[in-house]
């Protein structure tokens, strides 16, 4: 008898033989790709975050348009290794003990075998690789990791430069009058300035350029692609362009109370440190420090927008999740403190938007998550198995759903025994002399009036104590 092949099956085989290529290569791909792009000391500025009505950062103001935008966001820790730490072990600070710059949290006994995040994906089938920034330094090597590095983390980590390149003549006025105009800070890179160098030849656009040259390969596995660029992180030097798109004079600087740490504790003063916002107003240069940061906000914007643009042209634009966040914020000169390291919102809050493909429909979350949640949400929107031991909680349903329940505070914490609640209404600060603040964000955004000694605050207080018991054990 002779054989006939089935109507059914040449259909199949007609549809396979016209399918286009890169559809076929997506479909043959069950699990999404992950890019994650980290902005060094990115606070609240950015435009859709609105922290400063000048800023101009386009290009993740177009992107955030049809993501998911985590406009509540927190980080673990205010300062670059506890935070990035937490959020690539999925570990709180107190329990790693990471707690500054220095640590290594896999020679810290219980952490050696730590499953980071890019690992578990490379455990389950991704292609892991890194550029630029994304743990906190790239030092040592796999067997002798340094200072807030961990090498070997992704299989594959191109190492770059970080930032611009520096000014000629970097400090005309010696290293203690710093070449912007203020004396006094210990931090030998807190200046900023103009730097005569095209995009192309800095580091962070190298690092978005790495990552685009990825996206235009062809990949045989899924893959976490993690790409880091530094400013505006200190020094604030940028390409000369995004200094000539803010007018020194016409800069908006946020209003300081002038009482604002009358009560506040003495740690939290004392982290303060007003001596450097002193300096600042006495040689006349805040807003000058202010256009240097939005500079350099700007610089950061294009190159993450270059990496969105190559990402949307290649064939990975409809499977890729995209996570982009700041590892914490970044004060100027509110509470008269510059920089990061407090337990208030301008440190703690850090930008957070999410694209998923088929999830994201631009709209805007207030929920209280924290970047330790990123790890166990990244787990969940790529459907790979539950980590059972990550401290953070998974937020998949809220990428999708940003009005969803939640239940958890954003828990931030600086070195042992001082830690911050932010829920949707309140910020609780507890330091380790035990002295406490409450802030109500429903009508001082600010945080400038602690409540914490109200007597109508009994009640929130003790929630907060409760809940804060119940995390740090
Ligand atoms: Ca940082
Ligand atoms: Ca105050």
């Amino acid at each position: 008898m002779k054989k006939t092949i089935p109507l059914k099956f040449i259909t199949v085989l007609l549809l396979l033989a016209t399918f286009p290529n890169s559809v076929w290569a997506q479909k043959k791909q069950s699990k999404p790709n992950v890019l994650l792009i980290t902005v060094d000391d990115m606070n609240d500025w950015v435009g859709v975050f609105g922290g400063h009505p000048q800023a101009k950062t386009p290009n993740m103001d177009k992107f955030a348009k049809k993501s998911t935008v985590f406009k509540n966001a927190y980080c673990s820790a205010a300062l670059c290794n506890p935070s990035r730490t937490s959020m690539l072990t999925g570990y709180q600070p107190f329990k790693t003990r990471v707690y500054g710059n220095n640590e290594v949290f896999r020679k810290i006994k219980g952490f050696e075998s730590t499953v980071t995040l890019p690992q578990y994906f490379a455990k389950n089938g991704y292609q892991t690789v890194a550029t630029g920034k994304i743990f906190h330094s790239p030092r040592g090597t796999a067997k002798e990791p340094k200072e807030g590095s961990d090498p070997g983390s992704f299989q594959t980590e191109n190492k770059v430069g970080l930032g611009t390149p520096y000014p000629k003549n970097r400090f005309p006025h010696g290293l203690d009058f710093k070449r912007a105009g203020v004396k006094g800070s210990k931090t030998r890179s807190f200046d900023w300035g103009p730097v005569d160098v095209p995009d192309e030849k800095t580091n962070d656009w190298k690092s978005a350029e790495y990552a685009s040259k990825f996206l235009k390969e062809k990949h045989d596995k899924p893959f976490f692609l993690a790409c880091g660029i530094f400013r505006p992180h200190l020094p604030l030097y940028a390409p000369k362009k995004y200094f000539d798109l803010f007018d020194e004079e016409s800069i908006e600087l946020s209003t300081v109370l002038k009482t604002d740490l009358e009560d506040v504790g003495k740690i939290g003063k004392n982290w303060a440190g007003q001596n450097l916002h002193a300096e600042i107003l006495r040689n006349d240069k805040w807003k000058s420090a202010v256009r240097g940061y939005l500079a350099s906000l700007a610089f950061a914007d294009a190159c993450v927008g270059h990496l969105l643009d190559n990402l949307e042209n290649s064939a990975y634009a409809e499977n890729t999740i995209v996570v982009i966040m700041g590892d914490h914020g970044w004060h100027l000169g509110e509470k008269e403190h510059w920089s990061k390291q407090t337990l208030w919102e301008e440190s703690a809050k850090t930008p957070l938007i999410i694209f998923d493909p088929s999830k994201s429909k631009g709209e805007v979350s207030v929920r209280t998550v924290s970047l330790i949640d990123v790890y166990p949400t990244l787990i969940d929107l790529c459907d790979l198995p539950k980590k059972q031991d990550l401290d953070g909680n998974s937020f998949e349903h809220l990428v999708s759903n940003p009005k969803g329940k939640w239940n958890h505070s954003a828990l931030t914490t600086k070195g042992l025994g001082n830690h911050t609640l932010r829920n949707e209404n309140y910020r609780y600060i507890v330091y380790s002399d035990g002295f406490e603040e409450l802030y109500d964000h429903r009508n001082d955004p600010m945080e400038w009036k602690n409540i914490a000694k109200e007597s109508s605050s009994k009640k929130v207080l003790k929630n907060f104590r409760e809940e804060l018991k119940e995390l740090v054990k």
